[in-house]
């Protein structure tokens, strides 16, 4: 039986297409910023998102992470939702690294008002907050998208208060396309935003950090000091290069993801909210009293639907380009036999 593998969007394969532009990349040295291919694609990176500079990064995580040591001190504050990516699945990096504190703010993404009274007074004995970190599609919200008016309010508000604002666009051309949107317009309401090529869009390794040129330049310094500073890099570069010539295919992606949760909300015994898809992320619960989250993914794995324990109590499917509408019929039908 043929492994449907939902786990992820990070699962997909480069493409033939990929695999050729990487045989055939031109290359240099990137840590002396002679790498041709990486030039490019950092330029075709501030074209799509309107910004000044860009820096190739080996991960989404580490392009977060220099966001947020180029934009504070140490012992400053980060302001970001309280489901975020850095503060679930980075490890405690900003804590680590960065030396900052996060500031969660239940809601960030849909509540218009909430930001405002998280702000602080200044007094020399409260934490100095620096930096706003916003997340579109936000991960553990199943992919959902904060909508153009939200990141202007708070975009907004940041400024009025002296404030950087730094998206983690990890899947900003989801985000775009479910809002019908250019990423131009939504990297409009950041200083700095961090995007993956290792997603949907299929490439094998890497994302990009944009920002302004002394901002990129600080980001450059930092990368090195983590270890991020690649050398033939142009081998990766030319897939991402790829992968970015067509990114409204993704759009297939969530059309899968809707069928998978019409699907699965029909089941007897499965909670799937559907009108919470918004992009290629599916949630879904069974009744813990019956069957645990971990029981219902090693139940689907025994079937072999591959789902993700998403770190909340629903289960997490994700729809990508490596399966197909098919593949989720298929999908579909097997489940039915276990519920
Ligand atoms: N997300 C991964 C896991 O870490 C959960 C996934 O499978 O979805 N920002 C966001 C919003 C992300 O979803 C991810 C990866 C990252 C950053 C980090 O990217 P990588 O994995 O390249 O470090």
């Amino acid at each position: 039986m043929k492994v449907i593998d939902l786990r992820s969007d990070t699962v997909t394969r480069p493409t033939p297409e990929m695999r050729q532009a990487m045989a055939e990349a031109e290359v240099g040295d990137d840590v002396y910023g002679e790498d041709p291919t990486v030039n490019r694609l950092e330029a075709k990176a501030c074209e799509l998102m309107g910004k000044e500079a860009a820096l190739f990064v080996p991960s989404g995580s580490m392009g977060n992470q220099i966001a947020i040591m180029a934009h504070c001190a140490r012992g400053e504050e980060v302001i970001c939702d309280s489901e975020a990516h850095i503060f679930h699945y980075e490890m405690g990096a900003a804590a680590v690294l960065a030396g900052v504190q996060l500031h969660l703010v239940e809601n960030l993404h849909k509540d218009e008002g909430v930001l405002a009274s998280h702000f602080r007074e200044q007094i020399y004995y409260l934490p100095r907050t620096r930096l706003v970190c916003l997340e579109n599609t936000l991960n553990r919200g199943g992919g959902s998208v904060m909508g153009l008016a939200q990141m202007k309010t708070v975009y907004s508000l940041a400024k009025e208060n002296a404030l950087k604002v730094h998206l983690d666009g990890a899947r900003i051309f989801n985000a775009a396309l479910a809002l019908r949107c250019e990423v131009k317009e939504l990297a409009g309401f950041a200083d700095s935003v961090m995007f993956c090529l290792s997603k949907g869009l299929g490439a094998p390794v890497g994302s990009l950090l944009v920002g302004n040129r002394e901002f990129i330049a600080d980001a450059r310094r930092w990368r090195k000091l983590l270890g991020g500073g690649m050398r033939q890099a142009g081998v990766l570069a030319a897939a991402g290069l790829v992968a970015l010539r067509n990114t409204s295919r993704l759009e297939g992606d969530h059309d899968k993801a809707k069928v998978l949760a019409e699907g699965l909300s029909l089941l007897p015994g499965l909670r799937v909210d559907t009108a919470r898809v918004e992009t290629n992320m599916v949630l879904a619960a069974a009744d813990e009293s019956i069957l645990t989250k971990a029981q219902l993914v090693k139940k689907l794995a025994e079937i072999r639907v591959l789902a993700g324990a998403s770190g909340r109590s629903e289960v997490r499917f994700v729809t990508h380009s490596d399966v197909s509408m098919g593949d989720i019929k298929e999908a579909l039908e097997r489940i039915k036999q276990v519920f």
